[in-house]
């Protein structure tokens, strides 16, 4: 009797210790369901449809302190969002692919830095290889693969994170091409990282979803095309390669997008703006904000004159700030 005592209080501490460890570990602190592809929508485990909003960061050489704890948290709160998308450049200006080897490790850094302050917020977390100057993903292709296998070693049990693996093909880059390139990374990432949601990059600036949908990806679960449109430059006729794709079955995700012109910069509108977000409510598409800054250029969330990286009040928000918030809260 007495023994069977002294067990009960030592399973009793044991728990008290597994319960400690548990919750002080950033990682498990707020596991979030796994999500899935099906048919044309993104879904939880029971199948219910999942529309991720949030926002990108810019790229993360540049703007790299707003990728901190308070902002994504003030994010997930205040805004509403449920995702942010980590920018990782390639082939620009100390990007992953043209800067020195310390700059690569500061940018693993970050984007380790970035998932788990993401995941202790709360949020989904996209890894955005974020080709744009290089405009043929095969140009970095080896460096992704090794990237890829890093990065979903590292996160296949991150039930959060999504990896995208080729921001905007562009310069002529064929869908054959971008599909010889995919089906290599996704068969890397397959190894490692079962069942994560893969988002692949169409032609023409990640426009062409209506190619795509021609001759999607066979043999994988969980992949979903890239579709990015600007409203000053993107309308109705982009909206009509949309409903082509989703058509044929191609499951759609908006990981960038804005209202101003495709240079990001230029007028709003917002008009067009609305009209597109009722599109991608009525198709239940997940979207993602450009961009995460205070950059003077008409896509940045936060005003220049704002030196704050977390915590901003309405005043601190550029027109687009305020119009993408009022869109996450409805
Ligand atoms: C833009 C940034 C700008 C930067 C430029 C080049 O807003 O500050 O100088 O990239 O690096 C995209 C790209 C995205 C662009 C954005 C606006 O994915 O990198 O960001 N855009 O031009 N596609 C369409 C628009």
């Amino acid at each position: 009797m007495k023994k069977n005592k002294k067990y009960f209080w030592l399973a009793g501490l044991f728990a008290m210790a597994l319960a400690a460890v548990w919750s002080a570990s950033p990682v498990y602190a707020k596991k979030l369901p796994a999500l899935k592809v099906k048919g044309t929508k993104l879904v939880n485990s029971k199948g219910k449809p999942v529309q991720l909003k949030g926002v990108s960061t810019h790229g993360l050489s540049w703007f790299p302190e707003y990728v901190n704890q308070d902002a994504f948290t003030h994010m997930k709160k205040k805004w509403k969002i449920n995702a942010v998308r980590l920018a990782l450049y390639t082939g620009e200006y100390n990007g992953y692919c043209t800067g020195d080897e310390e700059n690569r490790k500061a940018l693993e850094k970050r984007i380790d830095d970035g998932v788990r302050y993401a995941t202790k917020a709360g949020l989904y977390v996209i890894i955005d290889w974020h080709i744009l100057s290089d405009g043929n993903p095969e140009t970095y292709e080896k460096q992704s693969l090794a990237f890829f296998k890093k990065i979903a070693s590292k996160y296949k049990k991150h039930t959060n994170v999504l990896y995208e693996i080729c921001n905007e093909p562009n310069g002529g880059t064929s869908w054959d091409t971008i599909k010889k390139y995919a089906k290599k990374v996704i068969k890397a990432i397959r190894a490692r990282d079962k069942n994560a949601v893969i988002l692949i990059g169409t032609p023409n600036w990640s426009q062409d979803v209506d190619i795509a949908a021609e001759s999607p990806i066979k043999g994988y679960k969980n992949l979903m095309y890239v579709l990015h449109f600007y409203a000053g430059t993107h309308g109705e006729w982009m909206r009509e390669k949309a409903r082509a794709a989703l058509e044929k079955g191609l499951p759609l995700f908006v990981s960038e997008f804005g209202i101003s012109d495709a240079s990001g910069n230029g007028g709003l509108n917002k008009k067009e703006g609305t009209e597109w977000l009722k599109f991608l409510r009525n198709n239940k598409i997940s979207y993602i904000g450009w961009n995460l800054s205070n950059k003077d250029e008409s896509s940045a969330l936060i005003k220049s004159s704002c030196k704050k990286t977390s915590g901003w009040k309405s005043k601190h928000l550029t027109p687009w700030g305020k119009w993408l918030l009022k869109q996450f809260k409805k």
